[in-house]
């Protein structure tokens, strides 16, 4: 049975709020298990117009589960999307509040700021490059507000794909003739590697998770705003990260962005 709006409403009332206060809640198909993918993208709308409402500026979208090892681990086969907020960006090397966060996980990827608004169906990996103004290294913190990270489809998207900060480095480079598939990636916390990897763990090359973006936003009559930070999707596995950690993040031929946990 499809829920009503007013439940839905109520169920992005519930992750707004756990956000707020920075407090973790059980997966919403506990009390919900009719909530299906679709609806639950229809919460993560609710949200965002929640957040709107309180004056958060949209900055940009995200892709999530773009890996083929964590669609495998999640039982899934496909990615998922999400939005970024203004309040979600956080300034090169800036400082991150560890205790507005439950959880925090850092990811490596690569971002996309959209020169030209992008529209499906059918979206090309060539169509996304050609509408790059510029490539930039990104760093991605995740904080379910699920108990230890458990969640299922509906209820992560729902919780807009763990969506909390990211950080992108502040020198533009542009996606001419680049070579995304096997662009290189390092990020260290606290000055030792943790994770490698290269472009091609995201769908093969992170440019078709945009063009993957674009389609998914035209199945629910919406677009990609020219002028939108894309976050492509974890290049790497996710790091548990808190207080005193120093994470940075360098991509071949990007250069580098980095965040400090407080
Ligand atoms: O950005 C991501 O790939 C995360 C998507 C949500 C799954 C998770 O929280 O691990
Ligand atoms: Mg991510």
């Amino acid at each position: 049975m499809s829920l009503s709006n007013d439940t839905i409403e109520s169920i992005a009332a519930l992750l707004h709020d756990a956000e707020r206060d920075v407090r973790d809640v059980v997966k919403v198909t506990d009390a919900q298990p009719d909530l299906t993918t679709e609806r639950a993208y229809d919460v993560q709308d609710a949200l965002r117009a929640r957040k709107l409402a309180r004056g958060v500026r949209l900055v940009g979208m995200k892709m999530g589960l773009t890996s083929y090892a964590k669609m495998a681990q999640m039982g899934v086969d496909t990615p998922i999307y999400g939005f970024l907020g203004s309040d979600n960006a956080v300034d090169d090397g800036a400082a991150v509040e560890t205790s507005a966060l439950i959880h925090p996980k850092v990811e490596a990827e690569i971002a996309f700021v959209m020169r030209d608004a992008l529209q499906g169906p059918d979206c090309s990996v060539e169509q996304v490059l050609a509408a790059t103004e510029c490539l930039l290294p990104a760093i991605e913190v995740i904080d379910s507000r699920y108990e230890n990270f458990r969640f299922d489809l509906p209820s992560v998207i729902a919780d807009n794909t763990s969506a909390a900060r990211y950080v992108i480095g502040s020198k533009a480079a542009s996606a001419d003739g680049r070579d995304l598939e096997s662009i290189g990636v390092v990020l260290e916390k606290n000055g030792q590697v943790v994770e490698v990897g290269a472009g091609a763990a995201v769908l093969g090359n992170p440019a078709r998770a945009v063009a993957m973006l674009v389609d998914m936003l035209h199945a629910r009559g919406q677009s990609l705003a020219a002028g939108s930070v894309v976050l492509s999707g974890a290049i790497t596995a996710a790091v548990a990260v808190e207080a005193g950690d120093d994470v940075q993040v360098r991509i071949d031929g990007l250069g580098s962005t980095g965040l400090r946990f407080v």
